[in-house]
């Protein structure tokens, strides 16, 4: 089957299709590609867009004039390929000065660099037509909590942020932010663990209105959470403006697999909410393909990515369409009259009322709640056999 890709706003980064295949214990395995490369690259396989961080486009270290040869090679391939730029982000772990962290380092001159680094990376951001930049505080963290007063980086990293959101303010940007939690590593523990720890600590923001979250499945499966409870929590207060999509064993180092290649049904339930719920934000690859690849192989990845998304998507209109799940979750989640009256809003009446009621407990309990034909209905469904 063929899929046509430009329904769905699926975006690839630099790094993630221009990963090499350098792991900890080993180097490069495929050649590095130029930024402009990549583009064309994802222009062959059907991508919409590309994301960058700061020095995926321009080395840390480039001149003036690399820069400028740079960026226009860059912006050429995106007008010949039309591919756009909806998201963008800072490098603020791979430098050896953030050994330490960014935004919570203990140091004040790491703090300080680490702000001009990002306003620089904001304009560079925009003017390749960003209108989402991504925080993922990589190295925000700690080894030993001897080190750092965790109330103090939480203090940190929010004074980060209320200057960078103020920064886009002052310059007329339409950017909005979008913050991007993991449990460990590359530090032994990060701040911010979770999607729910960002949600939690944005309310705490002077902006929390331009600031959104950036939820990825392996790093809540590398927490062994349910990732479709993080994103619908993101989802429900609003907050889900980006989303990064790939894969991971739970208990397992960070992956970042080809998206379904290990949990085909929970990547189902994930793309069945955000389906339901016309997610229409870029739905991000943050992902590589296997060491063993060369880029044909990357290509078969990035593919791969995009159709297991549509196929699942396929899946989810079908669970719509099937009668008998439909009437089994029209059973399921059937309104009862009489107890519609105690729910909304709280009134002294219908306390009482409630008190007065008389439950058969034992009768309610008993009620078989048909789950186990439900799941087995799913799971055939998606083995292809419904
Ligand atoms: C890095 C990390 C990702 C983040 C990227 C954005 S960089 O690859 O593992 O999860 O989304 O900084
Ligand atoms: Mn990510
Ligand atoms: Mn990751």
């Amino acid at each position: 089957m063929t899929y046509d890709f430009s329904k769905k706003k699926f975006t690839f980064g630099l790094w993630t299709v221009g990963n090499t295949g350098a792991d900890p214990f080993g180097g490069d395995v495929r050649a590095k590609k130029s930024p402009a490369d990549l583009v064309y690259l994802l222009g062959e396989v059907g991508a919409y867009g590309v994301n960058f961080h700061d020095n995926d486009l321009i080395p840390i270290d480039a001149t003036p004039a690399e820069t400028e040869s740079t960026k226009s090679a860059f912006k050429k391939a995106l007008q010949d390929t039309g591919l756009v730029v909806p998201m963008a982000t800072t490098n603020l772990f791979f430098d050896p000065i953030f050994k330490d962290g960014a935004f919570t380092a203990n140091d004040p001159k790491v703090r300080a660099y680490a702000l001009q680094k990002t306003m620089n990376a904001i304009d560079l951001g925009v003017e390749m037509g960003a209108k989402l930049y991504v925080f993922w505080g990589g190295r925000e963290g700690t080894e030993s909590d001897a080190t750092k007063d965790p109330v103090t980086a939480i203090k940190r990293n929010r004074e980060g942020l209320n200057f960078l959101c103020e920064y886009v303010l002052a310059q007329g940007y339409d950017l909005r932010f979008a913050l991007e939690a993991k449990p460990n590593e590359p530090r032994g523990n990060m701040y911010n663990a979770v999607t729910g720890n960002m949600l939690a600590f944005i309310e705490t923001l002077d902006h929390a209105d331009m600031v959104g979250v950036n939820p990825e499945v392996a790093h809540e499966h590398m927490a062994g959470l349910n990732f479709t409870h993080q994103v619908a929590q993101a989802l429900e207060a609003g907050k889900l403006w980006h989303i990064d999509l790939n894969d991971q064993a739970f208990g397992r180092y960070d992956q970042d697999f080809r998206f379904g290649t290990v949990n085909l049904k929970s990547a189902f339930f994930l793309v069945k909410l955000l389906e339901d719920y016309h997610y229409s934000h870029p739905l991000h690859f943050d992902a590589h393909a296997f060491r063993t690849e060369d880029y044909d192989g990357v290509k078969e990845f990035a593919r791969g990515c995009m159709r297991t998304y549509m196929i699942l998507a396929e899946k989810a209109e079908q669970f719509r369409q099937d009668s008998e799940i439909q009437a089994l979750l029209a059973e399921i989640n059937a309104e009862d009259e009489q107890m519609s009256a105690f729910f909304g809003a709280y009134t002294s009446e219908k306390a009482a009322a409630l008190r007065a009621h008389n439950f058969d407990r034992k009768a309610i309990a008993a009620h078989g709640l048909q789950y186990e034909k439900l799941d087995q209905l799913t799971n055939e469904l998606l083995l292809g056999v419904r």
